[in-house]
């Protein structure tokens, strides 16, 4: 494939936008080389600004479950745009996507709309500490909730649990309030809770991480959790950002049963457009202003645009569910992706929930950082551009999860595993 246009876009953008991206995980700096500059979607389809096409499983980083540019949701846009972009003021569309996302969710009695998924984790943060009146919030090693300062942190170095800060800009005095945890560690939590409990206010974390490869909770894990923060007067925050109308139309808390206090939303909610959500019991929600005293604000919080997009959205998932088909085009790509890497010898491990997914060039089953941190990243990157090449775009990092759409076939997965297995019996 050649992508002359590509480079030179590429290279211009890199004089205006730091990196030439607007988002670093556009930049393909977990698998090396230039990222191409996309033209427009289709379906399941990019293309380039050279007109190579290929099928993805990117969707926008989770948002496209029903593909690119699906007629429903553009036809709702068109028609708000005709009414205007914004107001700054009530508008009953918020009360529609507000009604579905209650109904959709049995642990939102109340919800409010924001612009991404960072202003959604970040206010249930605040919102936490606002309501238990407490300063630690814990977080786990590898999962992802924004670029909330106080969340981007790592390990510190007594007892694994406190948190230094992981990123210029963010200061210690931000940091300290931050447990960071081992994922799927029953014990760990046990621990921090008996020497912390009474101070947290909070715990997020995501019930199936998509941020280093898709690794579930275990069933031991989200239910010590739900109880350690039960027992001490503190809150679940669930940030399902990614996983939220993804992995089933209730969210992943559905399929784990568990009831969190707060649950963070974005992506699908928006359909493509900027959006974020955090809601969950009405007594803590009532505790952000104007009702109580916790502040958050937002000019183009829950704007005609991105609701007519997240309306149309979750009414095509409520309306003609996708989860079935989903499911099985997600277990044959699994399946097929397995048996080409057993079949070139490449030391791999799958895991998948619905139609989100890792293969991880790991032998063995990655349930937390340490061993996702441990991948053959170089592995990796000769994968993703062996796909790349022959016309199949998966995220660009062995920490991200991949995605189908409903607007994918079973001859898209099929020709994705023809493909998966030229390039993996080259390496
Ligand atoms: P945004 O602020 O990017 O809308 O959402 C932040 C966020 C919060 N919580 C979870 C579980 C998330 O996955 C995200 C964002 N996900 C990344 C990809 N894994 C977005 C891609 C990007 O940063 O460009």
């Amino acid at each position: 494939m050649t992508r002359a246009k590509s480079q030179a876009i590429f290279s211009r953008a890199k004089e205006l936008m730091p990196g030439g991206v607007n988002s670093p995980a556009r930049a393909f700096g977990g698998v090396g080389g230039e990222p191409v500059v996309i033209d427009r979607g289709e379906g399941p389809y990019l293309f380039d600004v050279d007109g190579n096409r290929y099928v993805d499983y990117i969707g926008s980083w989770g948002p496209l479950i029903l593909g690119h540019a699906c007629p429903p949701v553009i036809e709702a846009i068109k028609t708000a745009l005709d009414r205007g972009t914004s107001f700054g003021a009530p508008t009953e569309a918020e009360n529609e996507l507000a009604e579905l996302i209650v109904t959709a969710v049995p642990s939102i009695d109340k919800v409010r709309l924001v612009n991404s998924g960072t202003e959604a984790t970040m206010s249930a943060i605040r919102l936490a500490r606002g309501f238990t009146g407490r300063d630690v919030i814990v977080k786990f090693a590898g999962n992802y909730h924004g670029h909330v300062d106080s969340l981007l942190v790592a390990a510190g170095s007594s007892a694994a649990t406190l948190a230094v800060p992981d990123s210029p800009g963010v200061t210690a005095g931000t940091s300290q309030d931050t447990l960071i945890l081992k994922y799927n560690d029953c014990s760990a939590a046990e621990a921090a809770f008996a020497e912390h409990g009474e101070q947290i206010a909070a715990v997020i974390m995501e019930p199936i991480v998509g941020n280093m490869g898709c690794v579930p909770a275990t069933p031991e894990f989200m239910q010590t959790i739900r109880r350690l923060t039960e027992q001490t007067g503190s809150l679940l925050i669930l940030d399902e950002v990614m996983t939220g109308f993804r992995v089933a139309y209730a969210g992943a808390q559905s399929l784990y049963d568990v009831k969190p206090d707060l649950t963070t939303l974005g992506k699908i909610v928006g359909g493509g457009m900027p959006i974020g959500a955090y809601g969950g019991r009405a007594d803590v929600l009532d505790t952000m202003l104007p009702a109580g005293k916790v502040f958050q604000a937002g000019t183009l919080s829950g704007n005609p645009i991105a609701t007519a997009a997240g309306i149309a959205t979750l009414k095509e998932l409520r309306d003609h569910s996708p989860y079935e088909k989903l499911e099985q085009l997600g277990a044959k790509l699994a399946e097929g992706l397995q048996a080409a890497a057993q079949a070139a010898g490449v030391p791999h491990t799958i895991a998948r929930v619905g139609s989100m997914m890792t293969l991880f060039f790991h032998p063995d089953p990655v349930t937390d950082w340490e061993i996702a941190s441990a991948c053959n990243k170089e592995a990796f990157a000769k994968y993703f551009w062996g796909l790349l090449e022959q016309g199949v775009y998966l995220p660009c990092s062995q920490y991200e999860a991949l995605f189908v759409s409903a607007a994918h076939s079973m001859e898209h997965i099929d020709r994705t595993v023809a493909a998966a297995a030229t390039v993996l019996c080259e390496m």
